[in-house]
């Protein structure tokens, strides 16, 4: 049982979200995490990875002990003042795998067979003055994975069943069945195609800038449904402005949901605005999995998935 008007609800919630924070708890609303706190007697926090929660608001906050982060990247989170304050952390890893690792997969397909394009080559009624121009196959191309986390490996999993070769890169080699490449430019030196797994703050800020994207090259192509933060933005306009990489897919934008006007006047770019997570089974199961974490908390067992500091 989690108390009435114990939890604080920092930023918006889609509407299949809401309703299940609201079957579940009596949260105090508060959709702007810079506006006016409702009430500062609260003891947990419910949030949304897209609502940064700063320190200045938590000291208003005395007595809130948990935060439970509806979403998978707690990069809005500020770990070091939580660990000094002793303030518990949740997110909701798992849930979403499914959901990511599909939007990667269609992204992939849409990218290389050129879906998009060919939908409106058919739809402009351009098929009568001659054949689509031929895109190129999947099967047989190097993918490389930025971040084998647990979205990065089911994505290797999946990605088996195409044929393809797979290499990853990150902080340390994980024993995987598939090659570490400890050098970011030399996996993206090896790869069709890069695709952009890791989590976001300080330790992958814009770890995506010109020396990758030249190493990448000329007929690979770039796929982000990590955060905006990894990739050096301006560089990654500028690479495919000049056709120094084939194309990108992104999910997430520096600035999301105003993205740099530049991408809207690219052609080599499929854009969607952060859905990696947002189906209707996905984000049900990532609100109920952070409630089951505040419920855990108020009534003193363990979290389920607890953030370690
Ligand atoms: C969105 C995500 O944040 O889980 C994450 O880290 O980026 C997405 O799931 C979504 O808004 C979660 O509430």
């Amino acid at each position: 049982m989690i108390p009435v008007n114990s939890v604080l609800q920092v930023g918006f919630f889609p509407e299949i979200m809401q309703d299940e924070v609201l079957r579940r708890l009596t949260p105090v609303m508060m959709p702007d995490p810079k506006g006016s706190i409702p009430q500062r007697d609260v003891q947990a926090i419910l949030t949304r990875p897209s609502y940064p929660i700063a320190p200045a608001l938590l000291d208003q906050l005395p007595q809130v002990k948990m935060i439970a982060c509806c979403g998978v990247g707690y990069d809005n989170l500020p770990l070091d003042y939580l660990k000094q304050k002793g303030i518990m952390a949740s997110n909701t890893p798992g849930v979403l795998n499914d959901a990511v690792c599909e939007l990667t997969i269609g992204m992939l397909f849409a990218l290389l067979r050129q879906i998009p394009r060919a939908h409106e080559f058919v739809s402009k009624k351009h098929w009568v003055n001659g054949a689509f121009p031929f895109t190129t196959s999947l099967a047989g191309k190097t993918i490389g994975i930025v971040g084998m986390g647990r979205i990065g490996q089911e994505l290797a999993d999946r990605l088996k069943a195409f044929k393809v070769k797979i290499a990853y890169h990150g902080p340390r080699d994980k024993h995987l069945p598939y090659p570490y490449i400890s050098s970011l430019v030399e996996l993206a030196k090896w790869s069709d195609v890069l695709i952009l797994c890791c989590p976001g703050g300080k330790e992958t800020e814009r770890m995506i800038h010109k020396e990758v994207l030249d190493a990448l090259g000329p007929s690979s192509y770039l796929i982000n449904v990590a955060r905006g933060s990894v990739v050096n933005e301006s560089d990654l306009l500028f690479a495919l402005q000049n056709q120094i990489i084939a194309g990108a897919a992104l999910d997430v934008f520096e600035n999301e949901p105003n993205l740099d006007p530049q991408f809207l006047e690219l052609s080599n770019v499929l854009l969607t605005p952060h859905i990696g997570s947002a189906t209707q089974e996905t984000r049900q199961a990532m609100t109920n999995l952070a409630i089951d974490n505040l419920d855990a908390f108020f009534n003193q067992r363990p979290l389920p998935t607890p953030i370690a500091m």
